[in-house]
């Protein structure tokens, strides 16, 4: 079933979390509180019957706690990312060698494709990929293909231009049940009016990025507004403080690989 999952990995953000990537003008992420929060989104998905492996930091990579960008990781099988920014490239290493022990072949992004697990939104009927600053036409191009051999369908969208949209799912996220929520001030797609969207207030950008898991819908704290609709919908709600994340361009769901 959509957004059911009893494993995840994780990694610890390391000492210079800090100095990774970003753009927004938050401020600087706070260590000590980065690793508290890090530390509460691992137990909530333990809570909700996840076994969790946490990945050691490595300070190579500022941004490696972001661990969604290296891998792309659905039921039939895993595939590794070739990740947009230079400085992340290396990130895959880890996250192959952890994915190994769970599926016995993994597909892999070849250059000049590159993608981000950012802009892979898996929904019940087919996975939306991003091409965005990160995942370029030939990365999308490739992942469709590897989608399609284990099975899945997938649709390809441009959001390059978008503003405020690092990634696809910065914007978009999938609820289940055919429906998608979805920031406010994006173009309309053709290629989603199939699904229902639940369209956020401006204000309430940030939490656009929220992910299903199990009977739970993990949103980031400070959007009650949000948390009220969902629950409308019958959804039941879980906050998580995301804010030194969200100084580093980070969402919720760019913490985990979910399988
Ligand atoms: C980056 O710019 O790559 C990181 N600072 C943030 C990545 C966030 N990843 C995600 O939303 N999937």
């Amino acid at each position: 079933m959509f957004g059911t999952f009893s494993r995840a990995i994780l990694k610890t953000p390391g000492t210079n979390f800090a100095d990774g990537i970003t753009e927004s003008a938050d401020g600087t992420p706070d260590l000590p509180m980065t690793l508290v929060q890090h530390a509460a989104y691992a137990s909530a998905l333990q809570q909700l019957g996840l076994m969790i492996e946490v990945l050691d930091a490595d300070e190579r990579f500022p941004d490696g706690t972001f661990v969604e960008d290296a891998a792309i990781v659905t039921p039939r099988g895993a595939i590794i990312t070739r990740p947009g920014a230079s400085s992340r490239m290396g990130e895959t290493a880890a996250i192959e060698r952890a994915l190994a022990k769970h599926y016995p072949t993994l597909g892999h992004i070849e250059a000049p494709g590159t993608v981000d697990g950012g802009d892979i939104c898996e929904t019940d009927s087919a996975v939306l990929i991003g091409i965005s600053a990160r995942t370029n036409p030939e990365g999308a191009r490739q992942l469709a293909g590897l989608l399609g051999d284990l099975g899945f369908p997938s649709i390809i969208l441009d959001v390059r231009g978008c503003p405020g949209l690092l990634h696809f799912k910065t914007g978009v996220s999938a609820l289940g049940d055919g429906r998608l929520v979805m920031a406010a001030g994006l173009p309309t797609f053709p290629e989603l009016a199939a699904f229902e969207s639940v369209i956020l207030e401006p204000e309430d950008s940030y939490a656009a990025n929220c992910i299903r898991v199990n009977d739970r819908i993990l949103v980031p704290a400070g959007y009650p507004r949000f948390e009220d609709r969902l629950a409308k919908l019958g959804y039941a709600p879980l906050p998580l403080a995301m804010s030194e994340f969200k100084k580093m361009d980070g969402g919720l769901s760019c913490l985990s690989l979910r399988f």
